[in-house]
């Protein structure tokens, strides 16, 4: 049997007292004259599990725009993607870049 929590007086609300929704973060790729195209789709697909037709969609979106949503997260989530897209451009030697906005 795995262990059970029977009550933690810690984590219980008082009475009254609001618990917030964990807030959204979009995960934003930046534009840049360097990183291939193709180098960002395969990012899109591999790291934010977009279909080939929505990465590329979303590759051009930045390409022409400047930045643009790779996908919605909880924190933790947002910043373990950042991370992955900053390792793998910088293991390729591409300055592609992500910042993280709150929703
Ligand atoms: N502008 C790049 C090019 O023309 C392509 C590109 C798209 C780079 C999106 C970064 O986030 C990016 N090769």
């Amino acid at each position: 049997m795995g262990i059970r929590i029977i009550g933690n007086s810690k984590t219980q609300s008082k009475k009254g007292e609001k618990l917030q929704e964990p807030r959204d973060y979009a995960v934003v790729l930046l534009n840049d004259d360097y990183t291939t195209r193709e180098f960002v789709v395969e990012i899109l697909k591999l790291i934010f599990h977009k279909s080939h037709e929505e990465a590329t969609r979303i590759m051009m979106y930045v390409h022409r725009r400047g930045r643009g949503a790779a996908g919605v997260y909880t924190w933790d989530i947002a910043l373990t993607k950042v991370n992955q897209v900053h390792d793998l451009a910088r293991q390729y030697e591409y300055p592609l870049r992500c910042v993280l906005e709150e929703v």
